[in-house]
């Protein structure tokens, strides 16, 4: 059961809420004395940083960057006389990858997980009309019981490094906006819609959870600011009549308010822009309002440079508008949740998201894209610490269900990348996870995970619960790559015939496929590397892709060059994106921009 309310913090008549952004004090602790020398209570010698962003690439030295254990921070701010009598609640939108939380000197909450919200209750402890000062207690570790998963290692020196088992930098931090929250003592905690269309007009069942007994009532405007439907009850069916629907890349977003009330008093009011549109797998296709489409995207990354992770505003727009111009329609939040900012952009813009949990690095190796083809086999699953893995699994789940459930965007669930599948232990975890996720999204939504290089369909035991297929192939680059790709194209439709086989009424979409590009290196004939090879490799998988008629979307890996973890395998960063990291197009991006300009939407149906 949710601690806490994970509604978008927003001012309404009743409510208030303001950011707590900007520089706040910083200090690393590699010695983890803090708590014991009273740092809660202020701290000793800090610096300063900015808020939101990830620590790590402001610093111009090597420990501070790669610092790994706990980092503290802190900042001071008033709470106004007139909000005695208010709930008020500190919200963070993500702390990676957990953290402890002081208020005025007492520890008011901790959280695990570094890419979901969570919130301390202030109330009783907060002084109101003076000062009062937060401090937070962060700690960027990795473990096999940690989502992401990954290992720490510590040097001669005593200084302990990361060691993640995901292709991505560790970055950490408070990495999204902190709010200042005042809500009524009777509130709307939670609500949920679930979507069906009838004729003309839409049907759709919401649910209201407050912590009082009082009525609730829900009007839903159009655009032009016209009511449309009304309601009453903290749950029921609303009839929006003649209802224009949220659409692929053509987007209407109703305006649902919520409000308790008791008589004519408005208790408290909550307001959120909900796209009307259903979601179904039929026939080795993903339906959306019953019409079919064809996945045309990205597997992202949050990264940008300075702020590392850190929710980037400027980054997020120029995302859509590149993604817009290049043709997309969609994107997997790979390898965890993003800001919630970045879905609600996604809804307005109309592109579909896969939305991913943080399960990423469930292989145990710092090389995983190396090692897959390598046959190597983990057994993941059947360790000591899995009970302990699979409940912080469950409970992120639950969280990025409970934050994202009503995003219209968020058409399907992803619950794992490239985990062990090898081994028979992975089905029963799996079958958990799988479980909890259609039990918990009200709207029933697709679930799927991405299938590692060695997942193949003679040996891959979780594949059958998926409710479509989601593929990571490197074929042509980790496998057979340069003068080799015809050996690769051979295999890799080699092991689409043997999928043809299996997949029956499912749809499969492949989530990540591409090479390593240097945005510099032109090179007639190709060799790896070079832009030309970068289109090569992407040309040969699209034409295994479109000899496969269930085959319904490609995501190219990544939309954007990002910072990894330093290595032989990686040249400042990985560098598959058909952008640059700083958002210029590589020579791949205009032949994707001239394939999907003409690939319509309903590709391989129309
Ligand atoms: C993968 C991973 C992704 C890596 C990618 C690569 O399979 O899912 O996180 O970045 O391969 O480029 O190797």
């Amino acid at each position: 059961m949710l601690q806490s309310s994970m509604l978008y913090p927003q001012d309404s008549a009743i409510r208030r809420s303001v950011r707590l952004d900007g520089m706040w004090k910083f200090q690393l602790d590699p010695q983890a004395c803090g708590t014991k020398e009273g740092w809660i209570d202020g701290l000793p010698s800090p610096d300063l940083i900015p808020v939101p962003a990830s620590f790590a690439d402001f610093y111009t030295d090597k420990e501070t960057r790669e610092f790994c254990g706990d980092f503290w921070y802190e900042t001071e701010f008033y709470i106004p006389d007139e909000w005695k009598g208010k709930e008020v609640d500190i919200r963070f939108g993500s702390v990676t990858h957990r953290a402890n939380v002081y208020f005025n000197g007492i520890e008011v909450t901790s959280h695990e997980g570094g890419f979901l919200p969570f919130c301390a209750r202030v109330t009783e402890i907060a002084r109101y009309g003076s000062l009062n000062k937060l401090v937070v207690l962060a700690n960027n570790e990795l473990s096999e019981t940690t989502l992401p998963c990954g290992s720490v290692t510590t040097l001669p020196s005593g200084r302990k490094v990361a060691k993640p088992y995901f292709d991505f930098y560790n970055y950490a931090g408070i990495q999204r906006s902190v709010w200042l929250t005042a809500t009524p003592k009777e509130s709307i905690f939670d609500f949920s819609v679930v979507h069906a269309i009838d004729g003309t007009d839409a049907l759709v069942t919401y649910d209201v959870v407050t912590n009082g007994e009082n009525q609730v009532a829900i009007e839903v405007k159009d655009e032009a600011g016209n009511i449309v439907a009304e309601a009453e009850g903290k749950n029921g069916e609303i009839c929006i009549p003649n209802v224009r629907l949220w659409k692929v890349l053509d987007a209407y977003l109703y305006k649902f308010t919520i409000r308790i009330v008791d008589g004519d008093a408005v208790i408290d009011e909550y307001a959120q822009d909900i796209g009307v549109r259903t979601v179904a797998i039929r026939n080795n296709q993903i339906l959306i309002n019953d019409e079919p489409v064809y996945l045309k995207g990205f597997g992202k990354h949050e990264d940008s440079d300075i702020v590392g992770r850190g929710f980037n505003i400027g980054a997020m727009k120029r995302d859509f508008e590149l993604m817009k111009w290049v043709g997309a329609n969609s994107f997997r939040t790979s390898h965890y949740p993003y800001s919630e900012e970045i879905y609600q952009m996604a809804d307005r813009e109309g592109f579909l998201i896969t939305d991913e949990v943080p399960a990423v690095g469930m292989f145990p190796s710092l090389m995983n894209f190396a090692e897959a083809s390598t046959g190597k086999q983990t057994a993941f699953f059947a360790q000591d610490t899995t009970p302990e893995l699979l409940k912080n699994h469950l409970i992120q789940v639950e969280e990025m269900i409970a934050r994202d459930k009503n995003h219209a965007c968020v058409f399907a669930w992803s619950l794992l990348n490239e985990p062990d599948t090898l081994d028979e232990s992975s089905t029963v975890y799996f079958e958990k996870v799988f479980d909890r996720c259609r039990e918990l999204d009200p709207q029933k939504r697709p679930r799927t995970f991405s299938l590692l290089m060695n997942s193949t369909p003679d040996k891959c035991k979780c594949w059958q619960l998926s409710d479509f297929l989601s593929l990571n192939r490197y074929f042509g680059w980790y496998v057979m790559g340069g003068a080799d790709i015809e050996s690769a194209e051979m295999m890799f439709r080699k092991e689409m015939d043997a999928w043809a086989e299996l997949v029956g009424e499912r749809p499969m979409i492949f989530t990540e496929y591409g090479g390593d590009t240097n945005g510099g290196i032109d090179k007639l004939p190709s060799v790896m590397w070079s832009q030309e090879y970068q289109i090569e490799c992407l040309e040969m998988c699209h034409r295994v892709f479109d000899s496969y008629p269930f085959v319904k979307g490609e995501q190219i890996w990544n939309f954007a060059d990002f910072q990894t973890t330093e290595g032989i395998m990686r040249m400042d960063g990985n560098k598959k994106g058909i952008f640059t990291r700083q958002r210029q197009p590589k020579r791949a991006a205009y032949y994707i921009k001239q394939r999907w300009e003409n690939l319509s939407d309903d590709y391989k149906t129309e």
